[in-house]
């Protein structure tokens, strides 16, 4: 009697959970209308009209369950790993570790914290720049310089404000640490931003990367407003490659078509939260559909993925994007998911730790609570395996032993775990 109550009790909470989920990342678009009405989302500079938006999230995802759709499946519950909870952040979003093994970790509210594993402390870092933190952004991602052990720069992005709305920004700074465990930014310099702002709170994307030659790409997503991802008069729903002092390289697909089209790289995309490079070089992106056709894209110079005009997934209101295979010139996915996964934070693992997995990708999955791992052979990838971590898992990361460390998402604010895996014998 009592393991059955019990697990009714897990069913129930599960559902519970994955009610809740699309509330952070997919759920405003679950009141969404059709791109046709890109009239300013009600919301995000307004906690009221959020909240709303969530409870009406929350009440369609109730339904479809109720209805028996399919929701994300956790995948397996046997773990490959051991998993070591190490510490708590507050909505954290975003870390990487500097070379002497330390976190930096940024949380939403704007801070940005720096972990020490081997005193288990947790330090802080000024200087950060004002963020405004609404329901999918304020601090964002945080990355080094390819030679930070040289210049000690750090790249963050964040939501910033103006009286035009809200949009993704990059800013680098130098990073000057301290005897007692913390540091500050130092000569910060925004060196790039989403054009134009828009009201709404979600889809800022702004995942930073660099490749080998130093190159900087930005995931700038399409604020849920659809048609810009279309447009080369705005960087939204762009990937964006820069010099690394946010200045235009020349060899950029759409350098001659005006300043925001020579910073865009691809178009035609949705909301992108992991860019990772391949050991050959390669650009991998994901991508959350609307409602299904989440997507893992290669991504090549000046394709466009097709987003508004097709998408595996439809919108939330169910109306249908043509799928991609009716439009054959735009690029498809390499991998589609319906149920959607819920994609955020990528890594490509090249550690000796878990020496079966080298070359593999790790994909956090929100609604789905899971870790996913891709397999890639070239050009092809596919899912191998997915692991139910039972936290929506915002942010993957490879440590220096060749550990993999993972974010549990905070976009409902309060404490998420940092989540250490390390092989079990
Ligand atoms: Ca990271
Ligand atoms: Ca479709």
């Amino acid at each position: 009697m009592i393991p059955f109550r019990r697990s009714l009790i897990c069913l129930a909470t599960l559902g519970l959970l994955t009610a809740c989920d699309n509330s952070a990342d997919s759920s405003n678009q679950a009141s969404r209308p059709a791109p046709a009405a890109t009239a300013e989302s009600a919301s995000l500079a307004d906690p009221q009209a959020t909240a709303e938006a969530e409870v009406e999230a929350e009440e369609a995802i109730a339904e479809q369950v109720a209805e028996g759709e399919p929701t994300a499946d956790p995948g397996t519950g046997a773990l490959p790993f051991a998993v070591t909870e190490v510490t708590q952040f507050d909505a954290p979003w975003a870390m990487t570790f500097l070379p002497d093994g330390r976190l930096l970790v940024t949380e939403m509210a704007g801070n940005l914290r720096l972990y020490d594993l081997a005193k288990d402390s947790t330090g802080s870092i000024s200087g950060v720049p004002e963020v405004e933190h609404v329901a999918q952004g304020g601090l964002g991602d945080v990355v080094l310089h390819p030679d930070y052990a040289n210049n000690q720069l750090v790249y963050l992005s964040f939501v910033e404000k103006d009286d035009s709305g809200l949009g993704s920004a990059v800013a680098r700074a130098r990073l000057v640490l301290d005897e007692n465990g913390d540091g500050a930014l130092e000569d910060l310099d925004v060196i790039w931003r989403q054009t134009p702002k828009k009201s709404g709170d979600g889809h800022f994307g702004y995942r930073i990367a660099f490749d080998e030659g130093g190159m900087l790409w930005i995931s700038s997503s399409e604020r849920k407003e659809f048609d810009p991802a279309q447009d080369l008069n705005t960087n939204l729903g762009k990937i964006i490659r820069l010099n690394d002092d946010g200045s235009l390289p020349e060899d950029n697909p759409f350098a001659d078509q005006g300043e925001v089209a020579a910073q865009v790289w691809s178009l035609g995309h949705r909301n992108i939260l992991g860019l990772a490079f391949d050991a050959d070089g390669r650009l991998w992106a994901h991508e959350m559909g609307p409602k299904g056709g989440d997507e893992l894209n290669l991504i090549v110079k000046g394709e466009n993925y097709g987003y508004p005009l097709v998408s595996n997934g439809n919108h939330y209101d169910d109306t249908p994007i043509p799928d991609h295979d009716t439009r054959p010139e735009f690029k498809a996915p390499t991998i589609t998911w319906t149920p959607v996964i819920s994609p955020a934070g990528f890594m490509i693992y090249d550690g000796d730790l878990f020496a079966d997995w080298q070359g593999s990708g790790f994909i956090g999955g929100m609604s789905s609570m899971s870790l996913v791992r891709v397999q890639f052979n070239g050009e092809e990838a596919s899912e191998a395996e997915r692991f139910d971590m039972q936290k929506r898992i915002r942010e993957v990361e490879q440590g220096p032993d060749g550990a993999i460390w993972l974010l549990e998402d905070g976009t409902r604010g309060g404490a998420s775990a940092l989540l250490k895996l390390t092989p079990t014998e």
